[in-house]
């Protein structure tokens, strides 16, 4: 039987509640992700909510979700330490580093994951690259600079393209680069955000996953 896309994601959500297992104590504070991913580990999650304290989200849609399967939410500037913090991605490659930001919230995540001790990413295995950049790169813009950023994008050798419709949980605005074969994912992160008006961009590699969860048809690996 081949598993869909869905069933999958299911599969890499249930291997992380198992990983987790050992941090969900009475005093634990748990980072949650954004995405669809995400949103299956927070269903699992939240029927083990007796057995931690609290969890910080990377977004309003995420804490909206814990809160309506009744896990306290946290501001993080109210926690000090999370031991763990379980998100999916876009893309990811061998070394761990990730593109995330598909959903928008990559600023809020990268802040929620710095916060924590273990970045835990959950993915199917179509999410793994050899070489980042297939998934167009987001960056989050202040309005104002979105093109001086563009033409900055441009000069990358990268094709830009603001985000429709799209404003970020901060009120700021995506532009998502395409083109890119980024083999220097620290390189290229710290660079981007350096250019002025650019809050964070979508790679996660100055602070990569610590552990993979990667779900494909022979079941989940657990790539370190
Ligand atoms: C978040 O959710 C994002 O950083 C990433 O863009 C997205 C992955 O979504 P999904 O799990 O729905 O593929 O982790």
């Amino acid at each position: 039987m081949t598993l869909d896309a869905n069933a999958l994601k299911q599969a890499a959500a249930q291997a992380a509640i198992d990983y987790i297992e050992p941090w969900l104590k009475p005093d634990a504070v748990i980072g949650v992700g954004t995405g669809s991913t995400a949103d299956l580990f927070i269903d699992l999650l939240c029927a083990k909510r007796d057995r931690f304290k609290a969890a910080v989200a990377s977004s309003e849609r995420t804490a909206k979700r814990l809160r309506d399967g009744l896990v306290r939410v946290l501001e993080l500037n109210e926690v000090t330490s999370m031991p763990v913090y379980v998100d999916g991605a876009d893309e990811i490659n061998p070394q761990g580093e990730m593109i995330k930001g598909g959903g928008g919230a990559l600023t809020r995540e990268k802040i929620v994951a710095s916060v924590s001790e273990r970045f835990v990413c959950i993915v199917d295995a179509s999410k793994q690259v050899e070489v980042l950049g297939r998934f167009p790169l987001p960056i989050e813009v202040i309005p104002m600079a979105q093109e001086a950023v563009l033409r900055k994008c441009r000069l990358l050798g990268g094709e830009p393209a603001v985000r429709e419709g799209f404003v970020t949980d901060n009120g700021n605005i995506i532009v998502d680069i395409s083109g890119l074969s980024i083999h220097n994912a620290v390189g290229l992160e710290t660079e981007i955000n350096q250019w002025p008006g650019v809050v964070t961009n979508g790679l996660f590699a100055l602070e990569k996953a610590d552990v993979a969860l990667v779900a494909g048809q022979g079941g989940v690996t657990l790539v370190e």
